[in-house]
């Protein structure tokens, strides 16, 4: 059965929900609403990755960060969405069980913490990673670069690894479409697999819709689609939707026997 991970960005910029929470009790509320929805992992996070976001710094990351975790530790399973030494270490200590890691260097740091690990491929770095992203073959160096990293963190100790291909992470529109339709490759591989759709420029494109948070249907569609190919977690924004789409998808579909209430 697919995870749902709800995402509370508790950013001013990121590229759907920047500003939607801008103080901890309307963050809380989020966070307790995506709860109610079916999230099974509340994904905090304080620095936007989109393409050409400006970084912060591990102070500012950490005020808008640690209070949300500090706050709903013990009441649910949470990752933080970093790429900062210090913010995973911290969350961590606060109670986050899972560090969801875009840069994919952390592995070292969840080893020592014993948690876990979401190892996210990413052809560059966020600044410019869209500018023009490159691949032989897409589907078969995203999947063997993820292994690797995959394999090393286990073999340092890490407690669980998803792998992620990153969907939008110094990818064009066609490499996003072939790592979504070949995503039972990733699967294959024996890692559980983490997919972030939801919202993205692909769908965007797909569906003519230029603003973020309209695009729930294709989001949700995409999130049916990877769920019934195995993926383990789906990483959403919105989740009542996506948890529709997935049962839906499960119940209609011959190679799945849950999910059908
Ligand atoms: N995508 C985003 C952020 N974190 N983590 C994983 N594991 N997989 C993803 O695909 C992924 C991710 C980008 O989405 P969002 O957090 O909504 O936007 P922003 O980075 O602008 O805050």
């Amino acid at each position: 059965m697919t995870s749902i991970m709800g995402v509370l960005n508790v950013t001013p910029d990121s590229f759907s929900d920047g500003g939607t929470c801008p103080d901890l009790a309307t963050a809380l509320a989020r966070a307790r609403e995506m709860l109610a929805e079916g999230a099974e992992i509340i994904d905090v996070g304080g620095e936007s990755t989109r393409p050409g976001a400006t970084p912060v710094g591990v102070e500012e990351e950490l005020r808008r960060t640690l209070p949300v975790v500090e706050a709903l530790a013990g009441h649910c399973t949470l990752s933080i969405d970093t790429t900062k030494e210090p913010v995973a270490t911290a969350c961590v200590r606060a109670g986050a069980s899972i560090i969801n890691d875009v840069s994919s260097c952390l592995d070292g740091v969840a080893a020592d913490l014993g948690v876990g690990w979401i190892c996210v491929h990413m052809q560059g770095v966020p600044l410019t990673m869209q500018a023009r992203p490159r691949y032989g073959h897409v589907v078969a160096e995203v999947r063997d670069y993820l292994v690797t990293a995959a394999d090393r963190a286990i073999s340092q100790g890490v407690a669980k690894v998803w792998i992620d291909p990153g969907i939008g992470f110094g990818k064009g529109f066609e490499h996003n479409l072939e790592l979504i339709r070949h995503i039972d490759e990733f699967v294959a591989t024996g890692h559980p697999v983490a997919v972030g759709v939801s919202r993205k420029s692909f769908i965007g494109t797909l569906t003519d819709q230029p603003v973020p948070h309209k695009r729930v249907i294709g989001s949700a569609i995409a999130a049916a689609l990877v769920a019934g190919a195995g993926a383990d977690l789906v990483r959403v924004h919105d989740v009542r939707e996506t948890v529709e789409a997935l049962r839906v998808a499960a119940a209609l579909s011959t190679n799945q026997v849950d999910g059908g209430q």
